[in-house]
C-alpha cells in the first residue's frame, strides 16, 4: 500500500496525456485479460474493480455492501463497459470507458488535494497519475 497525493488536475493531466493515458489503460487491459483472449469477461472486469476499491470503499472508507448488491453494481457496470453488447468488453470499450471513470474522478476530487491510500498495483490508474505529476514535479 502506498499513500499519493492527488487532486482533479493531476488526474486530468493524467488522462489529457493521451499516449501515456492509453498506454497504462492497455497494460491495465492485458494485466486483466486473464485468459488472453483479447476482451474482457464479466469475471475479468469484476476483478478490475475490486482491484481499484472504487465500490466497496469510497475513498478509503470501507462501506457495507451485500454480496447482492455488489453484483448487481457490477453487472450494471459491465453493461456499461460493454456499449454494443457483445457480453465482452474490447479493448476500444474499455479505453472510453475507463476516460470517463477517470475525468468523473477528476471532477469528483475538484482541486482540493487529498490523500489517498492504494493498494500495490503496479497497474493502478491513480497510482500513474500520481507517478507522472511527481516525475514533472521533478523535471520542474
Ligand atoms: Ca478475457
Amino acid at each position: 500500500m502506498g499513500v499519493v497525493v492527488i487532486d482533479g488536475t493531476t488526474v486530468r493531466d493524467f488522462v489529457n496525456d493521451e499516449a501515456h493515458f492509453t498506454k497504462s489503460v492497455d497494460d491495465q487491459f492485458t494485466a486483466l485479460d486473464t485468459n488472453n483472449d483479447g476482451v474482457l469477461s464479466r469475471a475479468e472486469l469484476r476483478t478490475a474493480f475490486e482491484s481499484m476499491r472504487l465500490i466497496e470503499s469510497h475513498f478509503g472508507i470501507d462501506v457495507a455492501t451485500s454480496p447482492e448488491e455488489l453484483k448487481k453494481l457490477y453487472d450494471s457496470i459491465f453493461e456499461k463497459f460493454d456499449c454494443d453488447g457483445s457480453g465482452a468488453v474490447d479493448k476500444n470499450e474499455f479505453r472510453s470507458e475507463m476516460k470517463k471513470i477517470m475525468l468523473a474522478i477528476a471532477d469528483g476530487l475538484g482541486s482540493f488535494p487529498i490523500q489517498m491510500i492504494l493498494e500495490d498495483d503496479d497497474n493502478s490508474l491513480l497510482q500513474k497519475a500520481a507517478d507522472l505529476e511527481a516525475s514533472k514535479s521533478a523535471a520542474a
